[in-house]
């Protein structure tokens, strides 16, 4: 496991959000991509170390939209950079923690994903990130 890769947050609206996070962190959103298999839109900042991703969801069935239904807008998970995600989520499962894909998927911005269950990682939801070298 390296550094923290990103901070997720779950937001109602991308458009209402986005002016607010350009005007706190004082940087313009680089990138806004769509991540169809997971019913979002997401919206990336960075400053000198730090990346944030802003998610909105486009549908019903987005775990973003579940999200902000029960617990309201927020920090929805915590991304942390991996050399290799195979082996990262070999080592975790054999650890027993509950990984939410079998398989690693493509995530927006270049990576690919694997979420652990926020049950087992002290009610925090843990993505594992790996660059997608192209
Ligand atoms: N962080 C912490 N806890 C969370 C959570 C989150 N992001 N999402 C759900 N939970 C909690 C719920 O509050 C609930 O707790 P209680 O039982 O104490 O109320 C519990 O986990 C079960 O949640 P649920 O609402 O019943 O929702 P589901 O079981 O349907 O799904 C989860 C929860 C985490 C398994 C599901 O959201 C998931 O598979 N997430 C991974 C994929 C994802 O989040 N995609 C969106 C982002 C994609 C991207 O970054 O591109």
């Amino acid at each position: 496991m390296e550094h923290i890769e990103h901070l997720g947050i779950a937001v109602n609206s991308l458009e209402v959000s986005i002016p607010i996070y350009e005007k706190l962190l004082n940087t313009k959103c680089y990138k806004q991509e769509a991540v169809e298999s997971e019913h979002v839109i997401t919206a990336f900042f960075q400053t000198s170390n730090n990346k944030i991703e802003l998610l909105q969801a486009t549908s019903n069935e987005s775990a973003i939209a579940k999200f902000i239904e029960k617990r309201g807008e927020g920090i929805h998970h915590v991304a942390y950079s991996v050399k290799d995600i195979q082996a990262e989520m070999e080592r975790l499962r054999k650890e027993g923690f509950r990984l939410l894909n079998e398989q690693p998927k493509r995530g927006a911005d270049n990576k690919l994903i694997c979420f652990v269950h926020p049950k087992d990682t002290s009610g925090v939801l843990m993505e594992l990130c790996q660059e997608i070298s192209e």
